[in-house]
């Protein structure tokens, strides 16, 4: 079995391992390479030996625990109908919902519809050895149905919170649509060969306080509790930015749950979460590797220090942003492997 799995079924290690959110993109020469010949970013995600290619890249340069299949949180509005487009610079542009949305996206089996990405996990699984776990994910509910709704990047959520509070049958309807979806895809991941998978909710601080109970936690725990009938141990990252106030709520009665923290929690804080709700990820932020320096070595080493033999998994508290420079992302790993004395 690998580390991250045993860290993550909560048996800890002296050393954290290490994957890092985004590790496949575009800080990359070798991804810009691949990216650059195909037309669109969709069709990388759905061409079977480039997207197996780009997943195992950072695998190639860097001692990481884990691989994350390439892929985006945005193929399941893609394959239920609503075309998505990836444009430089701008971020995703979706279609407005084609007439009959909802009837046919209901019909559309997920499993088949995305056998593609479910190919490239099976064949990354293989390419592997058993000591490198591979990662399935999804968006949730919530943070994709801000992308259909808003059709774009948004800074504001201004269309799906007004929906929202207005109780509108288009974002009840979009909601249950994505936590079936979601659910299956998730589930057909781990079958397919992943041996750990993450949840990002990446806009679940956009939900109001008093109805996050009812569109994250509750709707996250009916996909935890789907996923569970079924694999009883597979360990699940909730991934939740600016919510890790919820994580005890979603955690409760549930094994092998981990969460994912942003850089926006302090250390003490992530040394809570680790006695009080499970193992946990993250959290350095992503400027600081763009930075790299000394100031990259005492942040790795404060958490080092303070996470030291917990069950804890060494992440960034968002993705890696594209001008990193890979030297930076080669030293941080070799800081994490060497452990907390040698990187102070
Ligand atoms: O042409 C390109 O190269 C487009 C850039 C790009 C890449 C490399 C996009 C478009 N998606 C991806 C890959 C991706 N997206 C992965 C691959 C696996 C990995 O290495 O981690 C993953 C896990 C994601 C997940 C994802 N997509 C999230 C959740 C994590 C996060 O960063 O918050 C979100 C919000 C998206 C939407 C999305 N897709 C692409 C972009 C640029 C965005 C973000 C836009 C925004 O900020 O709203």
């Amino acid at each position: 079995m690998s580390e991250i799995i045993k860290t993550l079924q909560g048996i800890s290690n002296v050393n954290p391992p290490i994957w890092l959110m985004r590790q496949a993109g575009r800080y990359l020469p070798e991804y810009q390479k691949i990216r650059k010949s195909v037309p669109s970013f969709m069709d990388l995600c759905f061409h079977e030996d480039l997207a197996t290619e780009v997943t195992l890249q950072p695998l190639r340069r860097f001692d990481l625990d884990a691989a994350i299949l390439f892929s985006d949180i945005l193929v399941i509005p893609h394959v239920l109908g609503q075309t998505v487009r990836v444009v430089e610079k701008e971020g995703p542009l979706l279609d407005s919902f084609p007439p009959s949305f909802f009837e046919r996206a209901n019909n559309i089996d997920v499993e088949e519809s995305l056998s593609i990405p479910l190919k490239i996990l099976r064949n990354v699984r293989s390419a592997l050895p058993p000591t490198k776990a591979v990662i399935g994910f999804t968006g949730s509910p919530w943070t994709i149905a801000a992308y259909m709704i808003e059709k774009k990047k948004t800074r504001d959520f201004s269309k799906i919170i007004t929906q929202l509070e207005s109780n509108s049958s288009q974002f009840r309807n979009t909601m249950a649509l994505l936590e079936k979806a979601v659910g299956t895809f998730l589930i057909s991941q781990i079958k397919a060969g992943a041996d750990m998978i993450q949840i990002f909710d990446s806009w679940a601080q956009s939900v109001p306080p008093h109805l996050r109970k009812e569109w994250i936690v509750s709707p996250i725990r009916r996909i935890i509790k789907r996923i569970r009938a079924e694999y009883s141990t597979t360990p699940i990252i909730y991934y939740g930015r600016g919510v890790h106030l919820l994580f005890s709520q979603i955690a409760d009665g549930f094994s092998n749950i981990a969460f994912g923290v942003d850089e926006t929690v302090a250390i003490s804080e992530m040394n809570e979460l680790v006695q009080k709700v499970g193992p946990v990820q993250g959290n350095l932020n992503p400027q600081v590797l763009v930075e790299g320096g000394q100031k990259m070595k005492t942040e790795v080493s404060n958490l080092l220090t303070a996470l030291y033999e917990k069950p804890y998994v060494f992440n960034l508290g968002h993705g890696i942003l594209p001008q990193t420079p890979v030297s930076h992302v080669a030293e941080l790993i070799d800081l994490v492997k060497k452990g907390p004395i040698s990187s102070s």
